[in-house]
């Protein structure tokens, strides 16, 4: 049975949980993290992923399901290593995969691979989303059926290197004083398989509507976006990296601009943090990773939930676990 502020599954490291609700179950498409003792460095060489397993519980109090590789990264054509967070959607009949890989050159893109279960197996497209670039997947299908994918992370995650909109291998990062980098949103098209247009930067301001800086570092984006509906606004929620929190903010438009509101969850166990946030019965969970299954290692992760609660003004209550 599966227990609140557990790891859901121990006999794999999982991290980046996208939980979704598909065929009335609960769905979570996690990393899955090497157990290997190499080194550590900022550009994030140690999560050396090579496959994605998908789990499932058939509600939060059963015992989670593995329902084993269901992409590997040998049957992705374009990539070269370094399978990272990522997501799913559920459109006409067919599930999708997104996930994000350095391609052949060592520059991450975003790909998509498709099945007829939830459980995959998927099957790669030939190439990545043309367009795409960066890390951290996550895909929102509107109430009017319209899907957005939303993306990006600093350092290892390579967003810096895109602010002219071409790669530069060799772009800095921005002052502190400057406004921080925002995740991009890029609409995707009827069959899910490439962009609408162009992906576009998402701003994030205060509540005076002053853009968040870079040296906010308590507030401004890092990676992991995650976006939810509740109430009619949009919750666009993410990790602030070097402070190890879960944050969000919010706006009536589903590309912003969105503003900052509060923490959603408190520094957990190793220095990422990874989220998602799902209705399941009328209850809404977070599912989230920290590093305790293997005693701290920022690379050997487990995914764990908790249940989330709003206040009546549709603030999140913050999470300390
Ligand atoms: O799992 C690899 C990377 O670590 C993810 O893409 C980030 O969000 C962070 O959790």
């Amino acid at each position: 049975m599966s227990v609140h502020n557990e790891p859901i599954v121990t006999h794999l490291y999982t991290a980046d949980p996208s939980a979704h609700v598909f065929e009335g179950k609960l769905y979570i498409y996690p990393s899955h993290d090497v157990d290997h003792d190499g080194p550590t460095n900022d550009n994030g060489d140690q999560y050396a992923m090579e496959d994605y397993h998908v789990l499932s519980l058939d509600n939060p109090a059963s015992p989670c399901v593995d329902h084993g590789v269901a992409l590997h990264i040998r049957d992705v054509p374009w990539a070269s290593k370094q399978m990272w967070a990522p997501d799913a959607a559920y459109r006409r009949g067919t599930y999708y995969l997104f996930f994000p890989a350095r391609d052949k050159d060592g520059i991450f893109r975003i790909g998509v691979a498709t099945a007829a279960s939830p459980a995959g197996p998927f099957q790669a497209q030939e190439s990545y989303i043309e367009g795409s670039y960066s890390i951290d997947p996550a895909v929102f299908v509107d109430e009017d059926e319209r899907a957005y994918m939303y993306f990006g992370g600093l350092w290892g995650g390579q967003l810096e290197k895109w602010h002219t909109g071409s790669f530069q291998p060799d772009a800095a990062e921005k002052n502190p004083e400057e406004p921080a980098y925002g995740p991009r949103v890029a609409e995707l098209s009827e069959d899910m398989l490439s962009f609408k247009s162009a992906p576009q930067e998402i701003a994030i301001v205060d509540e005076e509507g002053n853009p968040l800086l870079a040296g906010d570092e308590d507030r401004r984006y890092f990676e992991g976006p995650w976006m939810h509906k509740y109430m009619g606004k949009y919750y666009l929620s993410y990790s602030t990296g070097t402070t190890h929190k879960i944050v969000y903010a919010v706006s009536d438009n589903p590309s912003g601009p969105f503003v900052f509101q509060g923490t959603i969850l408190n520094p957990v166990v190793g220095w990422t943090t990874h989220h998602s946030i799902v209705e399941f019965n009328d209850k809404w969970y977070l599912f989230y990773h920290d590093a305790s299954l293997s005693g701290g290692v920022d690379h050997k992760r487990c995914v764990k939930f908790t249940e989330l609660h709003y206040e009546e003004d549709g603030k999140i209550r913050t999470v300390s676990l």
